[in-house]
């Protein structure tokens, strides 16, 4: 039996890239979000990828995963569902988009590790991935409540791996700056397509969600005994976080 590969938010950008290169190398596919239709698309273009519609901030969604998963050998733990909801001042910003940022980018890692770990467990070995941000290392005008919360996320993966020191559970944090995905800035701002742009505009080449799904296939399939820690990958055109090489057009 393929061991079994778990990717959260895997419906578009990261997710689904991930879902799809992970089957093209040897692991049986889960695929889980919320969008129904765009999964069941994913899924028929691999015959090693299943989906199953779960809400990452569904205690009862997270639980029945966990019983679709009971018995089989679930090894990779791809914790992807995530995102940014605002573009705000924190003397602006809506305390309820700073709850639903940290429950979806935070909780929804802890419930879903929680849930699967005991898995891992028992098949003797595993490997939790968490996709973070450079957000999560330095804070930004405007960001409060995704910067808050991907530092939250990077803090989950530094306590679990003390914690989980002695199992045979890796654990990695995978930091992405600036992606050029369908969705990301779209859903930051609202679907204001002008402001998702400008994001991007004038950058070379921004990476795109084919590149952070490398970068976590590299990771997984290094040998048992090899942890990547955190790995920061950016397009070359951003040397940091407010350093971002743009050509006027
Ligand atoms: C996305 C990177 O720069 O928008 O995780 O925070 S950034």
């Amino acid at each position: 039996m393929k061991p079994v590969a778990v990717v959260t938010g895997a419906s578009s950008g990261i997710g689904a890239a991930t879902a799809l290169l992970l089957a093209e190398h040897g692991f049986h596919v889960v695929a889980v979000a919320r969008r129904a239709e765009r999964l069941q698309e994913l899924a028929r273009k691999s015959a090693d990828i299943e989906s199953m519609v779960v809400d990452v901030t569904s205690d009862s969604d997270v639980m029945k995963l966990a019983q679709h998963l009971s018995g089989k050998p679930v090894e990779l733990l791809v914790c992807n569902a995530g995102g940014a909801f605002d573009f705000d001042t924190v003397i602006t910003s809506d305390p309820e988009i700073w709850m639903k940022t940290y429950d979806v980018n935070v909780v929804g890692s802890v419930r879903t590790i929680k849930a699967l770990v005991p898995l891992m467990t028992e098949h003797g070995k595993g490997h939790l991935v968490l996709i973070t941000s450079t957000a999560g290392q330095v804070a930004y005008e405007n960001g409060g409540t995704y910067v808050a919360a991907k530092h939250g996320e990077v803090a989950l993966a530094r306590t679990l791996r003390l914690e989980l020191s002695g199992l045979p559970i890796r654990v990695t944090e995978i930091a992405p700056g600036m992606v050029k995905t369908d969705e990301f800035a779209l859903t930051r701002f609202s679907g204001d397509q002008e402001r998702a742009a400008k994001i991007y505009a004038g950058v070379a080449k921004p990476l795109t969600d084919q590149d952070v799904a490398e970068a976590i296939r590299w990771s997984v399939m290094l040998p048992e005994h090899f942890n990547i820690d955190s790995m920061t990958i950016r397009p070359v055109a951003q040397a940091a976080q407010h350093k971002v090489h743009r050509v006027p057009n």
